[in-house]
């Protein structure tokens, strides 16, 4: 295993300034939880397994469509992005397994890069294939849309892709793709809709064709942006239609941010369990649009209750459930290391929250129409601080108590700093 860029020394010293509030509040703690018959440390083993990839992109510094101002030894490569992901799964022990996102990720290699990663402990998910950008000397432009354009020749080239992702992704041990397309229309009458959605479908059934046996694909839906009128996948249930119709590889990816205001995202994680649909999730969090903020940053209990949802279904032992933790954020004006701990941590702790649930309590009073009880179990279970837990997770595996005081004790950036001149430009766009 390679030699992690955090001195192992360093956190054993910050842990070791810790050590002993932590067991103080974890002891606590654990007589809190003895007294609803909960033992804290079974709970902990939960902790210590949970697990949410970190997604290549979110290492970089993100931007909008007006400015990106790139941060202090940004990432410039794959190799660079998983030195830092290396850093964010040594201090939290929660993020083992990087997204990565093609072309951005591509390489001439990709067993040197699988080696690479796993040089550094990490492993590779479900990967991500790009037709909403035109590349250098691409033919055919998905100005129009990609999977859904008129254009056959732009269809082919969008799903030739796609399948190339897949052989990518096997040679990197992943078993998922995940097919995002911002295909649309921003004025009314400018795409036909059934037409549209027959064209994806095709190109769908023949990526869905070239999928290794134990592969899935996940399709993420997004209520608009880039287009402003119309997308083509643009809420869950044309999502879980396409799934159905294109097989059981085909599963439906929830990004938080994909949807309205409002919208109550944990009853269409219930559905796709029951329709034994659910591919995964994209955690982030946000106010208006699609703004791709650190998890739990601003909806913690909306992110509870889509974790309880989850919880209930492993509680219930759910046929065909399976899903795959991802985040998806940018990082507009924090360093994206610390922002991509700090939500690991926070994703973390809506499933530990969740854990707390008494579950047969809230079936009888769900069964006793018993409301207000069914809410104040919920709230039981989410005002619980589950920190203690969450930081002995950590520090049970060499972790680090408080991962964002150590890091910023290492000081990395400067550290790295001459390894990584800036390019110098800013420009604009998420990445
Ligand atoms: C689309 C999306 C998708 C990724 C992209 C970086 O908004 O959520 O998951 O491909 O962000
Ligand atoms: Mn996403």
């Amino acid at each position: 295993m390679t030699e992690l860029r955090i001195d192992a020394n360093l956190v054993a010293e910050t842990n070791a300034q810790q050590a002993e509030y932590l067991a103080q509040d974890y002891d606590m703690l654990a007589g809190q939880l003895a007294r609803r018959n909960i033992d804290i440390n079974a709970i902990t083993e939960r902790a210590m397994a949970f697990e949410v990839a970190v997604p290549s992109w979110g290492t970089g510094t993100g931007g909008t469509r007006f400015a990106r101002f790139p941060g202090l030894a940004e990432p410039r490569n794959i190799f660079e992005k998983l030195q830092d992901c290396a850093v964010i799964n040594q201090l939290t022990r929660c993020t083992r397994e990087v997204s990565p996102h093609f072309p951005w990720d591509r390489v001439d290699d990709f067993s040197e890069l699988r080696q690479y990663a796993d040089n550094l402990g990490l492993g590779f998910t479900c990967v991500n294939s790009n037709t909403f950008q035109d590349q250098p000397g691409q033919q055919h432009s998905y100005k129009y849309g990609s999977l859904t354009n008129t254009s056959q020749a732009a269809r082919e080239q969008a799903i030739a892709h796609n399948i190339e992702c897949i052989q990518w992704g096997q040679t990197l041990g992943a078993k998922a793709l995940t097919v995002w397309v911002g295909d649309g229309s921003n004025h009314p009458g400018q795409q036909h809709f059934q037409h549209a959605l027959e064209r994806y479908l095709d190109s769908m059934r023949k990526i869905y064709a070239a999928l290794p046996d134990d592969w899935q694909v996940f399709i993420e839906h997004k209520m608009f942006e880039p287009a402003f009128y119309s997308t083509v996948i643009q809420d869950w249930g044309t999502n879980v239609l396409c799934a159905m119709e294109l097989g059981d590889k085909a599963k439906s990816l929830v990004d938080l941010g994909h949807h309205a205001p409002n919208v109550n995202i944990e009853m269409i994680v219930s559905r796709l369990i029951q329709f034994k649909k659910l591919a995964g999730f994209h955690f982030n969090d946000s106010k208006y649009g699609d703004d791709d903020l650190d998890s739990g940053s601003l909806h913690p209990y909306q992110q509870f209750l889509i974790f309880n949802e989850l919880v209930d279904a492993e509680y219930r032992k759910q046929e065909g459930f399976a899903p795959c933790y991802m985040l998806d954020q940018s990082h507009n004006v924090t360093d994206p290391i610390e922002s991509l701990m700090n939500s690991a941590e926070e994703v973390q702790r809506s499933y530990v929250k969740a854990l707390l649930v008494d579950r047969e309590a809230l079936y009888a009073a769900q069964a006793d129409n018993d409301a207000l009880q069914a809410s104040r179990l919920l709230k039981a279970a989410f005002n619980t601080d589950v920190g203690p837990i969450l930081a002995m997770a950590r520090s049970r595996q060499n972790g680090a108590i408080d991962p964002v005081q150590t890091y910023r004790a290492a000081n990395y950036r400067a550290a790295i700093a001459a390894d990584r001149p800036s390019s110098g430009v800013s420009g604009s766009g998420i990445v």
